[in-house]
């Protein structure tokens, strides 16, 4: 063969590599299922068994099943009361049990958990004896923003894993739920809206996942979120204004463009009543997201373990911040599973600026806190 014809074959065949590689690029990004992802995410642990990924898979099979009965929610006799109150004394619906159920009964027997911690159960839940020796304990609220279901708003589930510290080959114990946020393993939220949408972190950045309703999986469409620069949006239910502390009703002045810290360029109201949907918008455009203790109830109504916690993981590990106004909520050792905790969350100047506020208009609260946190 002549040395031009060489030339030309070679040169054909680098164009043939350079696009089979430029597809794979493609396949790889287009075809990213969050199963593949949390694969390829294990091989940065040469020591890992694999357990991890399972588990992760059985959230994943539960966010869709549930995903699945949401979209079918008005269809079917799955909405209304079931009469029933949870351990917060708030009447249960029926798509928050179904939830609740669906997720202890797939994480039971996965075998990769020895107990459970969920808003809808009271004390920590255990599977059978034979199942129940797993290396983790998962926090679960299965549907979050259940007030909304009625009226097709978007809702969420949200999920947070620890290792367990118990010892190994028995059921697991409270003390395995009772660690800090910075210990976690992953978390994440599944939110049902236009969209089902699973956000997850295991430390290595934050990505999105959008469920494609014909092939039945979830693919990576937003790779490395980041908390925008601008804080654009603050959510707060300002039906409480007047039973804030100083500290917030002053912050949230600032941000409406009144009073003496006025912003130049006051900040848009966006308010869900979702915790989930408010969370996950502000992420994307950039916002802070407030739930104030009050005078009467000082650590308002989020619960820490299984919605503060997991939001603040999420935010930390995309540039965010979230506080209950005197320290950061990775770092609060939870001291009981139902545990509520006043929580702003959000651009880290914003929810820093928080904090300044209490030690400026509050300083009597800060005192408290730090006391009792030292007694
Ligand atoms: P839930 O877990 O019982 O659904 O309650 C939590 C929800 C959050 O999603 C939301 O941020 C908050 O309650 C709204 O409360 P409020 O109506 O007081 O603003
Ligand atoms: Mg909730």
């Amino acid at each position: 063969m002549g040395r031009i014809k060489t030339g030309i074959l070679n040169r054909n065949q680098g164009i043939l590599d350079f696009l089979n590689l430029k597809e794979e690029a493609r396949m790889n990004r287009e075809l990213m299922s969050v199963q593949r992802f949390i694969t390829q995410e294990r091989f940065k642990f040469p020591k890992a068994t694999g357990e991890y990924a399972a588990l992760m898979s059985e959230i994943v099979l539960t966010a869709k099943i549930i995903s699945s009965e949401v979209n079918k929610a008005g269809l079917i006799d799955v909405l209304g009361m079931t009469g029933n109150v949870n351990v917060q004394g708030e009447q249960v619906r029926k798509l928050d049990e179904y939830a609740n159920d669906l997720f202890m009964h797939i994480l039971k027997y996965s075998g990769h958990v020895c107990a459970m911690a969920s808003e809808e159960a009271e004390q920590l839940v255990q599977g059978p004896q034979y199942t129940n020796t797993g290396k983790y304990v998962v926090m679960l609220d299965p549907l979050d923003g259940s007030s909304n279901i009625d009226a097709n708003v978007s809702i969420g589930s949200i999920f947070a894993i620890h290792r367990r510290v118990s010892p190994a080959g028995q059921s697991g114990e409270l003390q395995d739920f009772l660690q800090p946020g910075h210990k976690l393993i992953a978390a994440g939220y599944i939110i049902y809206g236009s969209s089902t949408m699973m956000v997850y972190s295991s430390g290595f950045g934050v990505h999105g996942f959008t469920l494609d309703p014909h092939i039945g999986s979830f693919i990576l469409s937003h790779p490395d979120i980041k908390v925008p620069n601008e804080c654009k949006i603050y959510s707060v239910n300002e039906s409480y204004y007047k039973y804030w502390h100083k500290a917030i009703q002053h912050y949230i002045d600032r941000v409406k463009g009144l009073g003496e810290n006025a912003l130049e360029k006051e900040m848009s109201s966006r308010y869900i009543g979702s915790m989930v949907a408010d969370f996950h918008r502000n992420l994307l455009y950039g916002g802070i997201f407030l739930y104030p203790g009050t005078v009467k109830k000082p650590n308002g109504k989020l619960r820490l373990m299984y919605e503060a916690i997991p939001m603040a993981y999420i935010l930390e590990n995309c540039g965010g911040y979230a506080s209950n106004g005197f320290e950061p909520i990775l770092d609060i050792t939870p001291k009981e599973l139902h545990q509520r905790v006043p929580l702003f969350m959000g651009n880290r100047d914003e929810v820093q600026l928080i904090e300044e506020y209490f030690r400026r208009y509050n300083p009597e609260l800060c005192e408290e806190y730090f006391a009792q946190k030292a007694g």
